[in-house]
């Protein structure tokens, strides 16, 4: 290991700890955030505006939100950043850290559960802690609109069955009048109880594959 390595490994030991990511991931990670920037000391949307593989994303701007909001950065403070640093950057791509050989059965649990709370903040845009049928018809509406073929009408009739199919199915003792107050966390969880998220959840779009960064420490 070179000089310069051993002296970012020195000045990352912080951010190492903060996020769980390795001293190797978070160069590249660096490197990407100094691409995005344009090397500048933040990121703002315009920056992430122009990422390509982002263009034809129907949620991108969901995407692009989380980036900047400050439930991301495993805190419990509200609102979001207009623009971001490299920590805070790192703090919500540490939401995609893949499990490694040596993670727990424990630490795989809580990571999965930072992965459901990032989802659930992606629907529930106003942060008051429940998933409204209206949060909800909106990322269906918008996921829809991108097709072109579906009037406004239809993608709300779509959102609403959906919701109700999936809330009855998988939470058995949640009534429509639950609902329509809004899915909780702790909802949210136990619909999304059989998906596996270590799978699914990769940010390719940031042409950064975190299932194949292996943890060198
Ligand atoms: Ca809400």
């Amino acid at each position: 290991m070179g000089a310069t390595q051993t002296r970012f490994e020195h000045d990352h030991q912080d951010l190492v700890e903060k996020t769980g990511f390795s001293v190797e991931q978070i160069q590249n990670l660096h490197k990407r955030f100094q691409q995005l920037s344009g090397n500048e000391e933040t990121i703002s949307r315009e920056h992430l505006k122009s990422i390509p593989a982002l263009a034809n994303n129907p949620i991108r701007m969901q995407i692009i939100e989380a980036f900047f909001d400050k439930r991301n950065q495993h805190g419990n403070e509200l609102g979001s950043y207009e623009e971001i640093g490299f920590e805070e950057f790192l703090m919500v791509m540490s939401h995609f850290r893949p499990p490694t050989l040596r993670t727990t059965t424990e630490e795989k649990e809580a990571m999965r559960k930072e992965k459901v709370r990032f989802l659930f903040n992606m629907h529930d845009t106003d942060g008051d802690g429940k998933i409204t049928l209206a949060e909800y018809r909106k990322v269906v509406e918008e996921l829809l609109s991108k097709s072109g073929t579906i009037e406004q009408e239809a993608a709300r009739a779509i959102a609403d069955a959906a919701m109700l199919e999936v809330a009855s199915t998988n939470v058995p003792n949640m009534g429509p009048d639950d609902f329509y107050e809004g899915i909780t966390f702790e909802h949210f969880e136990q619909i999304l109880k059989d998906l596996e998220m270590e799978s699914r959840m990769h940010i390719r779009f940031l042409d950064v594959n975190t299932t194949k960064v292996h943890c060198g420490k």
